[in-house]
């Protein structure tokens, strides 16, 4: 049967021609004669996901052949970014598709243009298993992504006239998806409420349990197939929409009840229609939590059902797969296997609980408290009555081991429990992810030492081994090599191999060349084009003309968080602007230009920093079209930050802020990101930016600020003393600035304002005289071209340990226990 389809999956381009008129023709509502740009896109995505089929079938046997042992990676959110042109540079097929639309009168770059980003993800963490994925199938590793195909993604965002985000469903769905593909072959029932039989095992004479679900839905899967750079192997991403039991309920349609006929498919539709836009905090939404169970369950269901159609027996399980939970959200997975093997399979509980703590690992991606999932001991009885009782069990079963006699020893075991009695009774998921697991793991060196010595210190006390830290990485595929084309080029060139792109180790020979002025050169001249396609955009969508010609390009792109700092980074924009202001015309004309770029959402919800947004805009208003101050200084709000225009920025950017509070962010990925590109980076002592210090060296980083065992001295001192009495005089003029109401009104911000002046929790105040110093470096050694082009270069040839080919080779051999599998060449 391969014969009867191989010839249609040649990679000339004039066979490429021929699929995709034959899509055009056949799977569109379209012909060859009245061709569009967005048809053809789709033509051409369909010839794509066509090869990645066949590509996929192939992998599947082979790994069923192999027995190989596959990562299974469950996230509630996968950033994916567009697919397209990732897929056709994967396959190594960007000439022929450049030749084959080329003769249909279409460039490359406008059909990728067609895309929409799915934004299945809210920020970092959707992100990484974006990365993940790309690696997996890039090393041969079988694995399988598991999330949610959500009806809305995270919303659109644009800005009003008043400065404020304004959120927008993201309809993803309305056009055809080419790379998702439905598979009817796979739909699993889930069950939610209902009641515990409790009855007699007549063979052990014990007692045994079994739960009556009182309603069910439908998972159905909906694929998308990861093509790996340079390999065949092609691995899946499996995502599961909601489906009612029933379409219609006829009976009450026939009533005359239409409303009440299509209830029960609505509440059904409901559980994966849209995406929780919360970054780091929990909203404890009981539609959030049929999410999470969602998505488990089906999981589960579907990694046993492989398993057995292997003929391979449930004990098999942790030598079959590996289940790494992507945060607290798909914690639910550990008392859904262990009810499948006590309830369905009939094992012990010994039995079940060993094969589930081997088969599950769990990774921990913040330790801001919001963000730490605790779900209402009520709500879990209600929604999944066994659940709740087999946490229980967990839980005393694990408490068994502190003795209640002792003060002391009680004091632990409510520090240890499961389950935690505040004003509400609550059951902290990440206690039962830890217990659950054979292995936790924070991001980066600093996050993993303040899991073990502050978070979840009682539990790494009694479970030291349990405790790794591995340290997130990026994609250079998508990171670099796509989205930098000409940088790409440029370090083939000089390398002589393009190898650097699945070992990214060997950007390491770039060190040679940092001094080579010529090469300083080159550098240079790629930084510049890159900009320019910025400026260009920016003219475009904002109507602004930034210049990009000895302009320093600044950037702050990340989820808007108090912690993260972007209200540090305006009011330094304010206090720059002021400074600005203050100067002789003359020397100000002369001062080096920067534009200040800040983009990133907030949640809905998320007052405050809706606030910071909104001020970004207003001083951005006031700067901008400041005629004294022309074209020395801009601040650029850009809405609706995507992976797209990450990818616009990144290349274009000379330096880029990350100024966390120490202690605060678990590791960043785009600082890493912009270090392969040959930005710079000004941050703080604060995840990654410590090991990126480290590996590209102190001197090639602007570093500031103090070290995450300060914070709470400076902190204490705030709330002693005031922090408004503590801070440096150019912060309290910026302060004065927004008050006298430079930026409009001032009770459009009080919220901010006040909590900067009382308690400052995240230490602006302190930070702030040394943040600006920093600046003043960045801005001060632009000045030296070679000096920066040394460090940029330098920046970029330590980055090879950044790469997420290196962090899952370390998920891969200390967590997982799995071996690259490599579908055998066929020439
Ligand atoms: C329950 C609400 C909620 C939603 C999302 C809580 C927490 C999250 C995520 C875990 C937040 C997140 O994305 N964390 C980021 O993870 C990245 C990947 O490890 C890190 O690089 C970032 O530092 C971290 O903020």
């Amino acid at each position: 049967i391969k014969d009867l389809v191989s010839p249609y999956l040649s990679s000339d381009y004039k066979h490429l021609q021929k699929n995709i008129a034959y899509h055009l023709e056949y799977t569109l509502p379209q012909t060859t004669r009245n061709l569009n740009l967005f048809g053809t896109y789709l033509a051409t995505s369909y010839t794509v996901r066509d090869r990645l089929l066949q590509l996929s079938h192939d992998t599947q046997k082979y790994y069923t052949e192999k027995k190989v042992k596959t990562a299974c990676y469950i996230s509630i959110e996968y950033l994916m970014g567009r697919f397209l042109q990732n897929a056709v540079l994967n396959l190594n097929l960007e000439e022929e598709y450049g030749e084959a639309l080329a003769g249909l009168g279409y460039g490359l770059e406008d059909i990728y243009d067609q895309e929409q980003d799915p934004a299945l993800g809210n920020g970092g963490l959707g992100r990484l298993a974006a990365c993940f994925l790309d690696t997996l199938a890039t090393h041969n590793y079988p694995a399988w992504g598991y999330g949610l195909r959500y009806n809305y993604g995270l919303f659109k965002q644009s800005v009003d006239v008043e400065g404020d985000q304004v959120e927008k469903t993201d309809v993803w769905l309305q056009f055809p998806y080419p790379f998702m593909i439905e598979n009817h072959f796979i739909r699993i029932p889930i069950g939610f409420y209902g009641s515990i039989e409790t009855y007699v095992d007549q063979k052990t004479k014990g007692t045994r349990f079994k739960w009556h679900p009182s309603e069910y839905v439908i998972a159905q899967a909906n694929d998308i197939l990861i093509p790996g750079y340079g390999t065949d192997n092609t691995n899946t991403l499996r995502l599961w929409s909601c489906r009612p039991i029933q379409e219609l309920d006829f009976k009450k349609f026939s009533l005359g009840d239409f409303k009440g006929a299509s209830e029960k498919r609505l509440n059904a539709e409901n559980i994966t229609n849209v995406l929780y836009p919360n970054d780091n905090e929990m909203a404890g939404k009981e539609l959030r939590f049929k999410q999470q169970y969602f998505l488990v369950a089906a999981t589960l269901q579907d990694i046993i059902r492989r398993l057995k159609e292997q003929k391979r027996t449930i004990y098999e399980l942790p030598d079959f797969a590996a289940v790494q939970l992507n945060d607290t959200h798909p914690t639910l997975a550990i008392p859904e296997l262990l009810r499948v093997l006590l309830d369905e399979e009939m094992l012990t509980w010994d039995e079940a609980w060993d094969i589930t703590q081997r088969t599950f690992s769990y990774t921990n991606h913040t330790i801001l408290p919001e963000a730490l999932e605790r779900w209402p001991v009520k709500l879990i009885s209600h929604l999944l009555p066994r659940h709740m009782q087999l946490i229980e069990a967990i839980n005393w079963k694990f408490l068994e081991n502190f003795s209640e006699n002792n003060k002391e020893s009680g004091k632990l075991r409510k520090k240890l429990s499961l389950i935690e009695n505040s004003r509400d009774t609550l059951v902290r998921m990440a206690w039962l992810a830890i217990v659950g697991s054979h292995k936790v793991n924070g991001v980066s060196d600093i996050h993993t030492n303040i899991l073990k010595d502050k978070v979840f210190k009682d539990f790494h006390k009694i479970y030291p081994k349990k405790f790794i830290n591995v340290t997130n990485g990026v994609t250079p595929r998508r990171w670099l090599h796509a989205c930098n084309p000409k940088l790409s080029e440029l370090i083939t060139a000089t390398l002589n191999s393009n190898e650097w792109i699945y070992d990214l180790t060997h950007l390491s020979k770039l060190r040679e060349h940092a001094d080579n002025e010529e090469f300083q050169l080159k550098w240079a001249a790629i930084k510049l084009f890159n900009k320019k396609k910025l400026q260009k955009y920016v003219k475009r969508e904002l109507k602004i003309d930034i210049g990009y010609k000895d302009v320093v390009y600044d950037i702050q792109i990340k989820r808007i968080h108090e912690y993260k700092r972007q209200l540090m980074n305006i009011i330094g924009s304010i206090s720059y602007y002021s400074d600005l202001l203050k100067m002789d015309p003359k020397k100000r004309k002369e001062m080096p230009k920067r534009v200040s770029f800040i983009a990133g959402k907030a949640a809905p919800g998320y007052f405050v920093a809706k606030k910071i947004i909104k001020l970004i805009n207003c001083v951005s208003k006031v700067i901008n079209t400041d005629p004294e101050i022309g074209d020395v200084f801009k601040v650029i709000y850009l809405p609706n930050y995507s992976v797209t225009l990450a990818e616009l920025l990144i290349p274009a950017t000379d330096v880029s802020e990350h100024i966390s509070t120490p202690g605060t962010e678990a590791s960043g990925t785009s600082n890493m990101k912009f270090v392969l590109n040959g930005g710079l980076i000004l941050g703080t002592l604060d995840g990654a930016n410590l090991e990126i210090m480290k590996n590209s060296g102190e001197e090639n980083v602007f570093a500031f600020g103090i070290t995450k065992e300060k914070v709470d001295q400076v902190k204490q001192n705030n709330i002693e003393k005031g922090a408004y009495n503590l801070m440096d005089e150019k912060m309290k003029n910026a302060i004065n600035l927004i008050e006298n109401g430079t930026f409009g009104n001032i009770e459009n911000y009080q919220g901010l304002i006040e909590e900067l002046k009382g308690v400052d929790r995240y230490i602006l105040g302190h930070d702030f005289a040394p943040y600006m110093e920093a600046m003043d470096r960045v801005m001060q050694t632009y000045q030296k071209p070679q000096k920066w082009w040394k460090m940029s270069i330098l920046g970029c040839a330590g980055s090879g340990w950044l790469s997420s080919d290196r962090t899952i080779k370390e998920y891969a051999e200390n967590i997982w226990e799995i071996k690259p599998c490599p579908l055998p060449k066929i020439e």
